[in-house]
Order: C-alpha cells, then sequence, then structure tokens
C-alpha cells in the first residue's frame, strides 16, 4: 500500500520526517499491531498508555458495534440515556472514597479543563471567588488545550503559545537524579519538594488560589514515580489552606500502578479527578472527572431549574464511548486486570533494572506496569539517542516510546512474563548498538 501522505498533518509528530519513512499501523489484536507489510510488533505502550486490556477484545468491539446500531447518537443536554448513568456508577464505583460524582469528556485534555472550571466554579458557588489561583507543577502534562497547556510544565509544549492563562503558578518537579538515580518504586527522597506549595501560599495568600493539579506519576514528561511521603504532604497542605486537590489520573486510571487508580496505591485521596484512555480502552475516544460528594454538592443550590454548571460537550456520554466503557470495565473485572499491574510490578522492576549497567543509561524507574529509562543526551543533539533506540526497537518488532531522553514503557495489563522478557530484551540490544 502507498497511501498519499500529504495532506494528514500529523500530531505531536515530525511531519517531514516521517513522510520520508512512514510507520503505518494496519492491524492489532491483544498484544500486538502489525503494519502494512504485514509484520508484526509487540504493543509495549498500550497504544499510548491507553488499550490497558489489549488491542481488539471481541467483547469490546461487539458492544460498540451493537450500539452504532442501536442508537448512534443522543444530546447529552436535558437528555440523557441509560448507558451514561450505568457507566457513572461504575466508574464511581472504582473511585477511592466518596469520589462518586462522574462528568463526561471526550479526552484527557477536555477532562482536565473541565476539573479545572470545576475547581473555580466550586469556590465561587460557595462564595470564595476569590480564589482564581490554579497551580501546577514543573514538568507536568496535563493535555494541550488551554488551560491544561497553562498548569502544565514542559517547556516544549508552551513557549510557542503566548501568554496562556493568568493567575498560574508552578511547584517545583521532583526529578532527582543525584538523590534518586534507580530507586525501585517510589523514590526514598522528595517529600519536602511539597512544601513548595507552602512558598506559593506565602507569596500569593492561599485565600487566592483554587487549585493545584498535579499527575500522581508525571508520564509524559518521562515518567516521574512521586517520592514517599510526596502525595500525602501536598493533601495536607491543601487542606490547610482550603485548596482543591486534583490529580491527573489520564495515565495512571484504570489498572497502571495495581489499583484502578493511583489515588488508591499511594493512599490520597483528590477532590477531583480527570481520567481517559483506559476509561474505554482507547477504542473511543472518553475523558471524565470523577468529583467528590462535596464538590457536587456545593453546585446543587439555587433554583431546581436552574443549570448548575454551564459546561459540556456535544459528545459528553457519547452511547459508543458508553458502551465501549461499559464493556471495558466488564472485561478489566473478569480478568482481574485493575489489579494485575501489582502482581507484575516486580517482575517487570527485576527485568528494567537490570539494564542498569547498559551504556548510557543514567536511570531507570518503576511502578506498576509503568517503567522509564533515562539515557545521556547524545551531546548537542537531546533525543536523538532515545529516538533511535526507539527506531531499532521498532524494527525489531517492539513498540516503546520516547519522551526526551527517556524511554517509557506502559504495556496492556495483559501482558505475560516471556513479553515483559523480549521488550527488555530488545531494549538492551537496542541501547547497546546506539552510539
Ligand atoms: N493528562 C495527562 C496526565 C496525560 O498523560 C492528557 C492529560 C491529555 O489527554 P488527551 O486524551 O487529550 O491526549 C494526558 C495524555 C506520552 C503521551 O508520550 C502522553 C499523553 C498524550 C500524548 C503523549 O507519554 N497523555
Ligand atoms: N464551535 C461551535 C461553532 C459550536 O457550535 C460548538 C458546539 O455546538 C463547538 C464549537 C463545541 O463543540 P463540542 O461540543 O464538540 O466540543
Amino acid at each position: 500500500m502507498t497511501a498519499d501522505l500529504d495532506a494528514y498533518w500529523m500530531p505531536y509528530t515530525a511531519n517531514r520526517q516521517f513522510k520520508k519513512a512512514p510507520r503505518l499501523l494496519t492491524r492489532a489484536s491483544g498484544m500486538h499491531f502489525w503494519n502494512d507489510e504485514g509484520r508484526q510488533i509487540l504493543d509495549g505502550v498500550a497504544g499510548l498508555w491507553c488499550v490497558n486490556a489489549g488491542h481488539a477484545r471481541p467483547r469490546i468491539v461487539q458492544a460498540i458495534a451493537e450500539q452504532a446500531a442501536e442508537m448512534d447518537y443522543a444530546p447529552p443536554f436535558q437528555m440523557g440515556h441509560p448507558k451514561a448513568f450505568e457507566l457513572a456508577r461504575r466508574v464511581a464505583d472504582l473511585a477511592p472514597g466518596d469520589m462518586n460524582k462522574v462528568f463526561f469528556t471526550n479526552s484527557g485534555s477536555e477532562a482536565v479543563e473541565t476539573a479545572l472550571k470545576m475547581a473555580l466554579a466550586y469556590h465561587r458557588v460557595r462564595g470564595e471567588g476569590q480564589r482564581t489561583r490554579l497551580i501546577g507543577r514543573e514538568r507536568g502534562y496535563h493535555g494541550v488545550n488551554f488551560g491544561g497547556m497553562s498548569v502544565g510544565g514542559i517547556v516544549g509544549n508552551r513557549k510557542m503559545f503566548g501568554s496562556m492563562l493568568g493567575g498560574v503558578d508552578h511547584i517545583r518537579h521532583t526529578h532527582d537524579l543525584a538523590r534518586n538515580a534507580f530507586s525501585v518504586g517510589q523514590p526514598a527522597n522528595g517529600a519536602e519538594l511539597a512544601d513548595d506549595l507552602e512558598r506559593l501560599c506565602a507569596l500569593h495568600d492561599p485565600s487566592t488560589i483554587a487549585a493545584v493539579i498535579v499527575e500522581p506519576v508525571a508520564g509524559s514528561t518521562g515518567v516521574l514515580i512521586p517520592p514517599q511521603g510526596y502525595l500525602q504532604r501536598l493533601r495536607e497542605i491543601c487542606d490547610r489552606h482550603g485548596i482543591l486537590l486534583i490529580f491527573d489520573e489520564v495515565i495512571t486510571g484504570f489498572g497502571r500502578t495495581g489499583n484502578p487508580f493511583a489515588a488508591q496505591t499511594f493512599g490520597v485521596t483528590p477532590d477531583l479527578m480527570s481520567c481517559a484512555k483506559g476509561l474505554t480502552n482507547g477504542a473511543v475516544p472518553m475523558g471524565a472527572v470523577i468529583a467528590r460528594q462535596h464538590v457536587y454538592d456545593a453546585f446543587m443550590q439555587g433554583p431546581e431549574q436552574a443549570i448548575e454548571f454551564a459546561h459540556g460537550y456535544t459528545y459528553s456520554a457519547h452511547p459508543l464511548a458508553c458502551a465501549a466503557g461499559l464493556a471495558t470495565l466488564d472485561t478489566y473485572e473478569e480478568e482481574g486486570l485493575l489489579t494485575r499491574a501489582g502482581e507484575l510490578q516486580s517482575y517487570l522492576a527485576e527485568s528494567l533494572h537490570s539494564l542498569k549497567d547498559a551504556p548510557h543509561v543514567i536511570d531507570v524507574r518503576n511502578i506498576g506496569l509503568v517503567g522509564g529509562i533515562e539515557l545521556t543526551p547524545r551531546p548537542g543533539a537531546p533525543t536523538a539517542r532515545a529516538f533511535d533506540v526507539f527506531l531499532d526497537c521498532y524494527a525489531a518488532g517492539v513498540m516503546v516510546r520516547t519522551t526526551g531522553d527517556t524511554v517509557a514503557l506502559s504495556p496492556p495489563l495483559i501482558i505475560s512474563r516471556e513479553q515483559i522478557d523480549q521488550i527488555v530484551g530488545t531494549l538492551r540490544i537496542a541501547i547497546g548498538r546506539v552510539a
């Protein structure tokens, strides 16, 4: 097949380089993709952190097909359909504590925008409308829309796009190679970095701060695992000052760290959580914000005919997405996938940390079924070495992902031990081969 590649402006892609040597995927099943030459590729990244149950699971495929025939679309404003309520219930039942209200979006980016707007409106309906400031973290990734980009902290995603949202500030990131390199699981050092939020409280006054948003495990920036005690300390500071805590669980949600949500893995309950990706196993775009009861309750006042939260998307709770979500949660439950990362975590850790002595490797990080291998940048050409590792692995039939000079792994939760060996073995050869 020689497709005309010209018209498609590809997202987050080196378009000219790609179109000279395209990598076209044409089929997927279980743990594998196949490309346009019929070559099989082991998926080490669950597509893009989303296909947690593996590809083209029959139950999910069938649910989508049946729903498309039964009711393709239903308007979500002032109307409902049964599967939206059922999926919200099922998601709420997986979430920790009293996080039991679910607002649907169509992506992680939209979930983030929704959570930030909920936080601002929450304070306003409670008579604290002066809390307008949003706090993110350096190196954070919260999608690509204006709010998420503004609270995000990856310079390459920000620098081209003007002044962004006003009234945003950032706490320090937690990456600390000097103290924490090659930590297995959560690093021991760095809980005190959460105190950086106190610095911003002192600078701006806490009464001006609406919310703090962090990824429990930062994925996009290169897999940063929270230091022991760090998230607890962030929660305490938020509580002390009446600030809402938002966990962006777009990659950590739905089993990635060994529990339905990372909030449960780390024992810290936020006020709002954004999620997406694994919610529908990546099969139909969908995201969600999960809110604690007190957040929802704050909105439920005033006249009953009034719309409480002036926000929503044409495709919120889309029937195909809801059908895919329900079939996905059934699949996770039947196969015990939401806790499987916990069972495989030590196997993955041991396998990954064996790369410690490979050339260029300056750190190995892991939690659940997430791995990060950080390489020394090639002098004068940051990111090039890791990208060459990616290309080498792809040629050898394994798909990994790179961001900066870190190779990231996040395989489907159905992965076998042999397939972990295959990924790490392929990586070892690739890392040895690149200059
Ligand atoms: N928040 C977090 C924490 C994410 O990881 C988003 C929001 C945005 O979701 P959508 O569905 O709008 O893309 C994400 C997405 C990578 C990578 O290389 C990760 C994401 C997206 C693209 C690349 O790790 N995560
Ligand atoms: N732009 C215009 C002109 C619209 O009419 C709408 C929705 O009605 C949107 C943007 C938002 O689209 P969506 O609800 O799919 O996010």
